[in-house]
């Protein structure tokens, strides 16, 4: 098949997905097309099957914010058209899903049909699309896909409730390649890290508000008090200073280190003991999952789609939003020596679960079927 892809190219994970799935399907032959307004993360190396369109997103004087769904659309139309391809898969539904949507109206105009497949990652629904300033054009082009999938069942009943959907929706998980992914040997750093043993505690996020990483430092703080520990915060964004602020308060800056963006995060999810996500909202826990396949148990709070992920008191445990005192006892059972090594495998094995070899079929069917049902639809008119 010929794909077209259209993500966010930045940090986050709908792009990391994006990326790795498109990757994923050029390995297996099929020819790609990345249409974004920057070369995605992970793309940075050279495939025969694999393409890269930049969205030329231009400005004026007159316009306070450029027109990025104008352009993209624009793009949009041109790939589909002279790369003669057969599926569009748009990532994110604002504004991935309505550009799309004017996309195959225009092409329809020149006799070109081309089937759109939407994928829901989680805050396009559960905070910014459900936000009256976007939820008519969500709802209308969630409507007007040909195909639909979420990354979780969480995220998928989510939809339904916010929104008046009246169409399937698919759930396809989220992924992970085992060949990166896996725990290396890099003893070095974590004597370096932790020079008398201690046990080394790592989240990884985006520093956004729903991410609570202040949860993160307070557990940290009363899992300190008990039990030597360190902890690597990984990744930037708009909670750092305060959260930095937060460490100076309580006395622990020498005990916590800020990595900024890695690109390499699992040479550090390599020697950790353990993995925290205690987010407010998180539809499925890409970042988990990573550590999870490096063999690291995940102590997280039960949002959205995450006790998909995560099994309680099997891969780690499952705590209520923001119940750092439950958190901390939750922490301190699984970094016991005695019961440490039985959550790792544990973690490892359920990782194992969502191996891109097992979720890729689930895309590319989804794709074929998808376009033999546009098909019938076209000769049904
Ligand atoms: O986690 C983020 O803030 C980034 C966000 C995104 O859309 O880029 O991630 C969402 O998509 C990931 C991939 O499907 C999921 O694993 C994350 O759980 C989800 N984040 C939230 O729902 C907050």
């Amino acid at each position: 098949m010929k794909i077209g892809i259209v993500c966010y190219p930045t940090f986050g994970g709908s792009g990391v997905v994006a990326t790795e799935l498109g990757k994923a399907l050029a390995k297996e032959g099929h020819q790609v097309h990345f249409i974004t307004y920057r070369q995605p993360t992970r793309l940075d190396f050279f495939s025969a099957n694999l393409f890269y369109h930049e969205v030329d997103i231009k400005s004026y004087p007159l316009f306070e914010h450029a027109p990025y769904e104008l352009a993209l659309a624009s793009k949009m139309v041109n790939v589909v058209k002279y790369e003669q391809l057969d599926l569009l898969h748009v990532h994110y539904a604002i504004p991935h899903a309505s550009a799309a949507y004017m996309a195959k109206q225009i092409l329809k105009t020149q006799q070109i049909h081309i089937p759109v497949v939407t994928t829901l990652h989680g805050t396009d629904i559960t905070l910014v699309g459900k936000d009256p300033s976007y939820e008519p054009v969500v709802t209308f082009s969630i409507n007007q896909s040909d195909g639909v999938t979420a990354v979780s069942e969480d995220l998928r009943k989510a939809t339904f409730e916010h929104f008046d959907i009246k169409r399937e929706i698919k759930v396809i998980p989220n992924f992970i390649d085992l060949e990166r992914f896996k725990k290396q040997k890099k003893e070095h750093f974590k004597l370096a890290i932790c020079p008398n043993g201690e046990k080394l505690i790592v989240h990884t996020s985006n520093f956004r508000k729903v991410k609570r990483v202040e949860d993160v430092i307070r557990v940290f703080d009363a899992i300190r008090k008990q039990i030597p520990a360190k902890l690597l915060l990984v990744g930037d964004g708009p909670e750092r200073d305060k959260m930095e602020r937060l460490c100076r308060e309580l006395g622990t800056c020498d005990h916590i280190r800020f990595l900024g963006k890695l690109e390499a995060v699992e040479e550090v999810l390599s020697v950790a003991d353990l993995f925290m996500m205690p987010s407010e909202k998180e539809s499925f826990g890409l970042a988990a999952l990573e550590a999870m396949a490096c063999e690291v148990p995940i102590l997280t709070s039960d949002a959205g789609g995450i006790p998909e992920l995560n099994i309680d008191g099997e891969t780690g445990y499952v705590c209520k939003v923001g119940d750092v005192a439950d958190m901390t006892i939750k922490a301190l059972e699984i970094l016991k020596d005695e019961n440490l090594a039985g959550f790792k495998d544990r973690a490892l094995r359920r990782a194992k679960e969502f191996d891109v070899e097992n979720i890729l079929p689930m895309y590319v069917e989804f794709y074929q079927e998808t376009i033999e049902e546009a098909k019938i639809s076209l000769s049904n008119i």
